[in-house]
């Protein structure tokens, strides 16, 4: 464990990759939102490096980084109150990237989930850099000396490696320098499930455009996409154990909370024993309420894309004052030749 009191930080990140998504909007961005209120430092980042490590034509790249800052903004952060940025105009992300990728072992990317998922049973095929994504994502995380980083649940087992390679590096080198940062995954959106199959994460790469409420979507797409979300017959149950064997229930019940900041026990305190006839109208105006704002005004930032290109590049200076000390301190450490003052 570590002894050194690290100054709370709050770091977190979501690739452009497209499709900007409710999961992506309940499980991260909206809980990005809710940490700026607090009295702490936040940083977030359009993980740029982390979307090539599956191949992006380059213009959607550049479109889906100026869309995501759009939506960031468009959902309540403010570059004054938060750092924005894009991760590839700060390169000590993949500066301490390389350190991590000479601390992390094989063994451990080799277990990773996602790793399996993605590469699946092509995996000699897959790229270097999706191997190698989790210690990426522990130089984001640790480049910031950062304490907490809220994200969905999918995002546990590479926040347990960032924990693991931070004490492989204190452990080789005799510090006590990168914190072992928690995991913060709370909520009723942490695990947004598919519209069409309640055992399947909601997902910016599923070939179904149903399964998913795009945050572009307009407000008759969003209304519609929950009218034929899949159900089942039942009325719903007061209360949460009623949910257990009834995953597609379970997850409108979860969005249903998420979207409007309750606890899955006081919805079913109000909707249980009622139908999904009944129910679902109600998700679908919540969710029209909730998300039609966002979405009216990540179109009009979209058509100002230098203040946005504006934000980034102040966010990737203010960010550098951070992670610049930062390498410093951990190549001094490594044992690299630090360049002489001329
Ligand atoms: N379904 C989800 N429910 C809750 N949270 C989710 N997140 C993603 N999907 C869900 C959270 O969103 C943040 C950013 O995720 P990302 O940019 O790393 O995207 P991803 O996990 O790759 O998103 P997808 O949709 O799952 O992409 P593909 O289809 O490419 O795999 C993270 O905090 C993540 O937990």
């Amino acid at each position: 464990m570590s002894d050194t009191t690290f100054t709370p930080r709050v770091f977190s990140g979501i690739q452009p990759s497209g499709n900007l998504h409710l999961g992506n909007y309940l499980g991260a961005l909206k809980r990005f939102v809710d940490w700026q209120a607090k009295d702490m430092e936040t940083i977030y980042c359009m993980v740029d490096l982390h979307a090539i490590t599956v191949w992006q034509d380059p213009k959607d790249l550049q479109k889906s980084t100026r869309e995501l800052c759009a939506g960031f903004i468009a959902a309540g952060l403010d570059p004054e109150k938060s750092i924005l940025i894009n991760q590839s105009q700060v390169p000590e992300h993949a500066q301490l990237a390389w350190i991590f990728n000479c601390v992390a072992r094989m063994g451990w990317m080799q277990r990773m989930t996602q790793w399996k998922d993605k590469a699946g049973k092509n995996a000699q095929n897959a790229s270097l850099g999706l191997f190698a994504y989790p210690a990426l994502m522990a130089a984001d995380i640790l480049v910031y000396h950062a304490t907490h980083v809220p994200v969905g649940e999918d995002q546990k087992q590479h926040l347990e490696l960032a924990r693991d390679i931070a004490a492989k590096f204190n452990h080789d080198y005799g510090v006590d320098f990168f914190p072992l940062t928690e995991p913060v995954i709370e909520g009723a959106g942490t695990r947004v499930m598919s519209l069409r199959d309640g055992t399947k994460k909601m997902s910016k790469s599923d070939v179904s455009d149903a399964s998913r409420i795009n945050l572009t979507d307009d407000a008759d797409t969003i209304a519609k996409k929950i009218r034929k979300a899949k159900t089942d017959p039942d009325a719903l149950p007061s209360e949460a154990e009623g949910l257990e064997e009834r995953p597609e229930a379970r997850n409108l019940v979860n969005i249903y909370a998420a979207m409007n900041s309750q606890s899955v026990d006081q919805v079913l305190a109000d909707v249980g024993g009622k139908q999904f006839s009944e129910f679902k109208p109600m998700l679908a105006e919540l969710s029209v309420e909730k998300m039609s704002p966002i979405t009216t005004e990540m179109t009009r930032l979209m058509q100002n894309q230098d203040e946005i290109d504006k934000i980034l590049t102040r966010g990737s200076e203010r960010a550098r004052a951070i992670t610049a000390p930062i390498l410093r301190q951990t190549y001094e450490i490594v044992g690299m030749v630090p360049p002489a003052e001329i």
